[in-house]
Formats: C-alpha cells, structure tokens, sequence
C-alpha cells in the first residue's frame, strides 16, 4: 500500500549513506564481472590441509594490492540461499522468511535492479551459468532484472562426465563461457556463477587434487576438495582475463554466496577451525563469506567494516559513479565513512562490530556471552540494533510481497520491458 511505501521512503531518507569521495566513480565506465563462488566461506581463505592451501589462487587475489578486501563481510541468505544472494546483491533487498524471491515473486514484481540500471547507461549485461535456466526461477526473473543475455547450460557443448550435481563443472563452463563474454559489447557487466562446489561435494577422481579433511563427517570432508577444484577454475579464468587484456579494463567483484558447512555438523566445524566446540557465536562468524573488488589503480587492503550481501548494489553503484540517491535499497555503501556497520540475518539475529545477538544471547566482539551484564548505555544501543535489523528485514518483506517498486520510479529510471528479452538459445 502506500502508507507502507512512505515507510520505506522515510527509512531511506535517514539511513542513506553517503558515497565516500576517494572512491566514488573510480571504476566509472570499466566492464563489471560478479564472480560468484559458490557455498564459499572465508575460512577457506588461507586454510591448509596437508600443509597445502585448499584456495592458493583466491587466496593471491585476496592480498593483491589492487584488491580491496572484505574480512567482516557475512552472507544473510535464508531459504532461498543462492536466489537469496543473488536478490541481495543486484537489488539490495533480503530473500524471504521462507522460501525464495526469485520463485515466488521474480515473474511478477517491478524490479530496479542493477543490471537493468547498467544497461540504461550504455552496459552490457549477460548472466552465465552451467545449470538447467529455470533453477530457482533465473530465466523469468532475470528478465525482470533487465539482463540482456543469459547463457544458461543450454549454449555449452555437454558431454558424459561435462557435468556434476547441479551443473557443468566450474573448468569446462568458464573456459565455454568465455566464448560469449568476448563478443559481448563493452563496457559489460556479466554475472558468473560456478556450481561445483556444491552440497554433497562430489567429484571425479581425476580432479581431486587435495586430501579431503579428516573429521569424519562425510558430508564435510569432501568440501575442501571441491573449493580447490573451485580455485583452480577461478585460476584458469584469471589467466584468460589477463591473457585477453580484460583484467586491466574490468572491475573484477568476487564473492561466496553462503555457507557450505550448515550448523548441523558443529563438531567437524570445531574440528577445521582447531577449537574443542563452538559457540552459537563462533557459528555466527562462521558465516562470513569472501567479498573482493579488484581494479587496476584501486588500492587495496583488506577492509574491517562489518557489512553482507545487502551492501553490495550501493557500494558497486558509488565506485561506477553512478547516481544512487533516489533508490530504494536497504544496504548501505561498504566505503561510506560513517556507515551503520549492525549486519541483520534473515532470521532476526545480528552481528556488529560492539555486540551481536544471537538467538536469546547477546556476546561482545570476543564473543563472551554477556545478556545479563550490560551496562543500561549497551542495553540501550543493542536495543536500537534489533530495532533497526527488524526494521530492514520488515520493510523489505512489505516491498517483495506487495511489489511496491510498481509504484515508485527512481529519477532517470525507464521501467523494464520484460517482453523485450528472450535467452532461449537458438543454434546459429
Ligand atoms: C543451482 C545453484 C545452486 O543452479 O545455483 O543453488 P543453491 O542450492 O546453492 O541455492
Ligand atoms: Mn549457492
């Protein structure tokens, strides 16, 4: 309704935050690449098995000086877990309470997403992934997204042992995808999303090239082995990109979409991280995930502020220079110097850099438990970091489920045809 619209616009005119100058507009005009790593946890950042690195390619573009790093960047998907992020991060508005976004809602609801707003200043825009187009609703909703191509598993040659789990595995769709990224005009803006690494953790033999770990949880011994077959795929693309003169001209964004290690395996979690047990709060930074921007001339560092997937669409729209005060989106810009930094999952909890609030408890940076005693100033300030996590999670539930993009049109905006694209493919 429109009493709910108010909400959300009054939000907005008090939570904005504003760019940060010494980056605003820095990647003005570069091709964009979302690389999405998938169920990748920024544990594996630097983990050995063995005295070998699971991630050594990652972990090279984590500390490279043009990148800039995330070290305190969480995942906040819910149900909807790889359509959760993905909503996250091209329309800075959560995934559901249950279910998914994309399912539910990606056909029918009025979208400003980013590639929509990146092909209406000059980008192209192609979304690649190596699975069946109709998971998780990706061929409607990324035409309401405003993607002008989406090459899904239908334009990559399939052979027996091409695929695993959920799709071509990560090597043979980057090095098929890259047919279609070099005649995509530029600037472009192309979505990756790999797939291997994925739940169970299945692999062929000849690409394991890691000892699986040994806690003896079967469904978490596999993980390393499928993140490094990960790596590696991300090491070949990498090299194609500098072969080809892309790494120079591009913004490169790299990120891992959500956990690969549910809750439900504590035990063999205590046992990678070196720890007797784990706290409810060591499983809450547990789900940090990588965040990385890489950019010739950008410089780079790794980055503590506390931030998730919510985030990301303003930050990647302040470093393209593009005008973002109209919007309505509920993350704020990673760069902004006085930034809200109280990061609200989906299912009420929040983490911060001062206090987090997990289930009933509520633990300091340390991760001591100390509910009963704060001092009435903490209780005051973890009060109004609820208060605000509710908030975000509430106004973006009224925005999904009562499609109120229909009724606002940011400045400068053309609402998207989703009759204007069809990604079927067609051969020759
Ligand atoms: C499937 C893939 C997996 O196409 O993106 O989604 P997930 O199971 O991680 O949500
Ligand atoms: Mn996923």
């Amino acid at each position: 309704s429109s009493s709910d619209l108010n909400d959300v616009l009054n939000y907005l005119k008090t939570n904005r935050s504003e760019p940060n100058v010494s980056y605003f507009g820095k990647a003005k005009g570069k091709n964009v690449f979302i690389f999405h790593l998938e169920s990748f946890q920024q544990f594996l950042i630097n983990y050995k098995v063995d005295g070998q690195e699971v991630t050594p390619n990652i972990n090279k573009f984590f500390s490279d000086t043009n990148t800039l790093s995330f070290d305190n960047f969480f995942h906040q998907v819910g149900q909807g877990k790889t359509s959760d992020a993905e909503t996250m991060l091209e329309n800075s508005l959560f995934g559901l309470p249950s279910g998914s976004v994309m399912t539910s809602y990606g056909t029918s609801n009025t979208f400003q997403a980013l590639p929509a707003i990146l092909d209406q200043h000059g980008y192209s825009t192609a979304a690649f992934h190596g699975d069946v187009g109709s998971f998780w609703n990706r061929d409607n909703t990324y035409k309401s997204w405003g993607y002008q191509y989406f090459f899904d598993d239908d334009y990559y040659k399939q052979k027996t042992n091409y695929s695993v789990g959920y799709g071509l595995k990560d090597k043979i769709f980057l090095k098929q995808a890259t047919q279609y990224i070099e005649q995509l005009p530029q600037p472009f803006y192309a979505k990756i999303i790999t797939v291997t690494n994925h739940y169970p953790y299945e692999l062929d033999k000849q690409n394991q090239s890691i000892p699986k770990t040994t806690t003896g949880d079967q469904t978490v011994d596999g993980y390393v082995q499928t993140a490094h077959y990960l790596d590696q795929a991300f090491g070949e693309f990498i090299n194609y990109l500098k072969k080809s003169g892309l790494y120079n001209n591009s913004m490169i964004v790299v990120y891992g979409d959500h956990y690969g290690i549910s809750n439900n395996h504590k035990k063999a979690i205590a046992q990678l991280l070196g720890k007797s047990s784990v706290s409810n709060y060591d499983l809450a930074m547990f789900q940090k995930v990588p965040f990385m921007i890489h950019m010739n001339g950008l410089e780079g560092g790794i980055n503590h502020t506390y931030g998730g997937e919510i985030d990301v669409m303003p930050t990647l729209m302040d470093l393209l220079g593009l005008k973002n005060t109209d919007t309505i989106q509920l993350g704020n810009d990673l760069l902004s110097v006085n930034r809200n930094q109280t990061v609200a999952f989906r299912d009420g909890n929040f983490v911060s850099p001062t206090f987090s609030k997990i289930g009933n408890q509520v633990y300091d940076n340390k991760g001591k438990a100390v509910s009963s005693s704060l001092t009435a100033q903490q209780k005051k300030s973890v009060n109004e970091m609820q208060a605000r996590t509710d908030k975000v999670l509430s106004l973006s539930d009224k925005i999904v489920t009562g499609d109120l993009l229909r009724f606002y049109t940011p400045s400068g905006f053309k609402k998207v045809n989703k009759k204007d694209y069809d990604y079927k493919y067609t051969d020759g």
